[in-house]
């Protein structure tokens, strides 16, 4: 496939001033009417042709200022309109598609999602409706005519405010919004179907009443008050955290259940994936809870991280990404617990960017090229780009922070900007160079700082040394590193050092020292605290100096590093092929297992969530990670088993003692706090390790949890914990499930979710056995997610079977869904990232599989781009 560049860039030969659509909603015929005020771009080169974006849609009409266009001025594919000759002034052009919204399975652009009309345009699904210059760079005022049977879509919900409504004969009916805002293609939305809502008002800072509403299928109202919730707490948020005020009369959320992401920002008109939006105590997990927070705060938040200010082009969607993601982690951390909200953003930084950022997948925050755009909504664009706005913040200051965040905002308000407009309002406001700093967005790979400190007790003074890998050619990177020292019996608040300032030093050379002076004791040091920078940190410290900060540090992020640090080196010293189960972790373990004794008694129940990531163990991926090459997948399944019972006896009275304390008295209502969650996540954590070391009893708590649970966390937690069990309690419990659910698709992905992960060799025989079961669907990505995707990502031992038998399965299921839905198989087919890291027979297996998916005829962009990458 052609490559695109972002040296490449060029502004639009024309530009859309406003854009009338008349939608004519029907099933398969679906007739749109785009009446387009068109000019030349002074900023373009002229005399030009005019190329629009097509793709997928039949041409039925065309004229240019009311006049039909002769066949030779024009050429006109599925795939693109061209004038030849347009003209060089100001010029209306009215275009008559027609396109086929059920048989459209790719889910961009116009589609159904159970009956229910809905659209999906970024990047480039727009043009999957009409011709048009669907470019972010391209910014039009938007009026949306809307007609659809009444019967099947009583409800017609565009962007913007609704300015009319009304009959349209024969059972049709119509509706006309206005979006005000200019906005690209991109963020364009409309909604037909049968739908009903939550609905309430919030008046903003600026007093603007808007009604604010939360659209779900008939029945699912309940379901809808959380998030209904968390659109009133993001409004509120943003103009507390930011200034930023909501700007139309109307904002809408819609659930559908047929949806390729998690959600879409569209201009007053978020479009969700259903799993987003619904949540009740008896279907959603506290972690469901959570995430649908963030999302519905994400979405809402780029009504001016993204759509006020959007981007230039593709090259720089971290701008509103990472942006985003940043402002959508500040709101929960506001929520929720500061501490352990950042303990799960670095877990899964760790968990899905380090390793893209190690792999043939590897690219800039800011690429500089891609074949298919929709393959760079990856985590190193959201997460890592996260990663560096938190870092600037935490170079200029809150305060320069926020003036920053406020220029960027008035400068580029209406516009498409870049990176550098972004960096440059920080530079304004807070009198820094930003040049170093901003080759962050351009190197890929996590870099590798390395530390080595050493104590004159003499001179009392205490120094460290810090030095940087540069890789590929890389400049020294600019690396905030948040510090302090620990002593024996708390932190060492006296020692001083000049080069740190509020407690962060700025490593923006390849190697630099820092002296401490006034250091009464031996020091540990207490790097990156809060995780200021997206680094592998190098340092040598014994597990005792680990334990100093566990027990004392200020940070509660390195208190947790402290210990996954611990567990991370057990594990990974016995998770390879030569470590054989016999070497069990001996003495380590249990100085770990004694201090974890220590921590519990006394912390667990003043901070239960904190307690609960303490008590857990790294994964078996976070383990792969870390060993690095040669990896054997089997030997970390067996260290982790192993560490696991060893934990479990080791702490066995403690943990049950513990689940008692955490038990809620019969008949406490359920809430989705974070406190409660809290101790929801403890009380799991506890029976997680009780049942490792005694199935057992293991299954006898786990099935009584299963059954007495008033939530689905704790049914959902005790089920997964049964699910590692073999036997007839397992089967049982399992086939309960899914019949108590039978009719919940988005709890029957939970059900799916867990059996793919079962570490053991039946496992494919269950996965072929729950492709036939009449919920799964290949036209759901949910459904696929649940299944294949949590197989991919969850279940280690079998995907990566020495007889290839995972590959395979993952690549048949790519191959089957490329036909169908080509952005979900080139996401799944993503989960080969790794490949080459595995042990040779693993990785030749990988690399055979691969290689047949390549020699596929007539693969999509998606998955050819994907495969190729992956290969290279
Ligand atoms: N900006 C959106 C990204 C997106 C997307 C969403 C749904 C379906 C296809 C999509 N392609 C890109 C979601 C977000 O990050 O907010
Ligand atoms: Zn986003």
């Amino acid at each position: 496939p052609p490559t695109i560049r972002l040296e490449d860039y060029r502004p639009s030969s024309h530009l859309i001033d406003r854009v009338e659509l008349d939608v004519r909603l029907a099933p398969h015929e679906t007739r749109i009417t785009a009446t387009l005020a068109l000019r030349p771009n002074p900023a373009g080169e002229p005399g030009v042709p005019l190329v629009l974006d097509g793709d997928d849609v039949i041409l039925l009409a065309l004229d240019l200022d009311g006049q039909a266009l002769p066949p030779d001025a024009y050429a006109a594919t599925p795939s693109g309109l061209t004038l030849h000759r347009p003209p060089a002034r100001p010029f209306t052009l009215r275009i008559e598609t027609q396109v086929d919204p059920t048989a459209n399975t790719k889910l961009m652009g116009l589609y159904r999602s159970n009956g229910v009309y809905c659209t999906q345009c970024e990047a480039d699904g727009f043009r999957r409706i009409t011709y048009f210059l669907d470019r972010p760079d391209v910014l039009s005022v938007y009026t949306t005519r809307i007609e659809a049977e009444r019967d099947a879509a009583p409800v017609l919900l565009g962007n913007g405010n609704p300015v009319a409504a009304g009959e349209a004969g024969e059972g049709r009916h119509y509706a006309v919004w206005h979006d005000p805002h200019p906005k690209p293609a991109y963020l364009f939305a409309l909604v037909g179907g049968r739908l009903d809502k939550v609905a309430t008002r919030f008046t903003t800072m600026e007093g603007r009443d808007v009604a604010v509403a939360v659209y779900v299928e008939p029945g699912q109202e309940p379901r809808a008050d959380y998030a209904l919730g968390a659109v009133l707490r993001s409004m509120r948020w943003d103009e507390e955290a930011f200034g930023r005020a909501y700007d139309l009369d109307v904002f809408n959320v819609v659930a559908v259940s047929d949806f390729n992401m998690g959600a879409m920002e569209n201009k007053g008109l978020n479009i969700f994936n259903d799993k987003y939006v619904l949540a009740s105590p008896e279907t959603a997990t506290d972690q469901d809870y959570a995430n649908i927070e963030a999302i519905i705060a994400h979405e809402y938040f780029h009504n001016w991280s993204g759509n006020r200010v959007t981007c230039r082009d593709w090259f720089q969607l971290c701008l509103k990404e990472g942006l985003t993601v940043f402002r959508d982690q500040e709101f929960s951390s506001d929520m929720r617990s500061r501490a352990v909200h950042r303990i799960g953003e670095v877990r899964t930084l760790r968990a899905r960017q380090f390793p893209e950022d190690a792999g043939p997948l590897a690219h800039p925050v800011r690429p500089r090229a891609y074949a298919e755009i929709n393959n760079f909504y990856t985590a190193t664009v959201y997460e890592k780009g996260a990663e560096i706005v938190r870092m600037l913040s935490t170079l200029v200051g809150p305060a320069p922070f926020r003036a920053g965040m406020d220029r960027y905002y008035a400068q580029n308000d209406g516009r498409a900007a870049t990176v550098e407009d972004f960096l440059d309002a920080f530079a304004v406001e807070s009198g820094r160079d930003l040049a170093a700093f901003a080759q962050w967005y351009e190197w890929p790979g996590t870099p590798r700082v390395e530390v080595e400190g050493r104590y004159d007790a003499a001179e009392r003074r205490y120094t460290l040394r810090f030095s940087q890998d540069l890789r590929g050619g890389a400049p020294p990177l600019v690396i905030p590193v948040a510090l302090g020292l620990v002593g024996a019996s708390g932190p060492i608040s006296e020692a001083t050092c000049p080069e740190v300032r509020d407690g962060v030093f700025v490593l923006d050379r390849t190697s630099a020292g820092l002296t401490f002076t006034n250091v009464p004791e031996a020091p540990v040091p207490s790097l990156f605290r809060g995780f200021s920078a997206p680094v592998r940190v190098e340092i040598a410290l014994s597990d005792a100096e680990r334990l100093t900060l566990l027990r004392h540090d200020t940070d509660a992020f390195n208190r947790w590093q402290a210990a996954q640090s611990i567990a991370m080196r057990l594990l990974a010293d016995r998770g390879t092929a030569r470590a054989r189960e016999a070497e069990d972790a001996g003495p380590a373990a249990q100085a770990y297992a004694e201090a974890l004794a220590a921590f519990l008694d006394a912390e667990a129940l003043a901070d239960p969530a904190f307690a609960a990531l303490v008590l857990g163990l790294p994964g078996e991926g976070d383990v792969a990670n870390e060993i690095g090459s040669d990896i054997d997948p089997d030997a970390i399944h067996r260290a982790r088993q192993s560490l696991r019972r060893h934990l479990g006896r080791a702490l066995g009275e403690r943990l049950s003692r513990l689940r008692a304390d955490l038990t809620e008295a019969p008949g406490t209502p359920f809430s989705p706090d974070a406190a409660s969650a809290g101790r929801r996540a403890l009380r799991n954590a506890a029976l997680d390790l009780i049942a490792a070391a005694d199935p057992v009893r293991g299954t006898a708590l786990a099935r009584a949890q299963i059954d007495e649970a008033t939530n689905m966390t704790d049914r959902l937690a005790a089920l997964g914990i049964l699910s590692l069990i073999p036997g007839e309690p397992r089967e049982a419990a399992l086939a309960a499930f899914g019949e108590r659910y039978a009719d919940e698709p988005l709890v029957l992905d939970k059900w799916f979710a867990i059996q793919a992960a079962i570490p053991e060799d039946a496992t494919l025989a269950r996965i072929a056995r729950l492709r036939q079961h009449r919920a799964f669907s290949m036209t759901n990505p949910n459904r696929v997610r649940a299944l294949i995707g949590s197989f991919a990502l969850a279940n280690p031992t079998q995907f990566n079977r020495l007889d290839g038998a995972g590959f395979t399965l993952l690549a048949e299921t790519v191959e089957a869904l490329d036909r169908t839905n080509p952005q979900i198989a080139a996401k799944l087919l993503t989960n080969f990232g790794s490949w080459r890291r595995l042990e040779p027979a693993r990785s030749s297996k990988a690399g055979e599989i691969l290689a047949r998916i390549k020699a596929v005829p007539g693969l999509s962009r998606d998955v050819a781009d994907i495969v190729a990458r992956t290969l290279s």
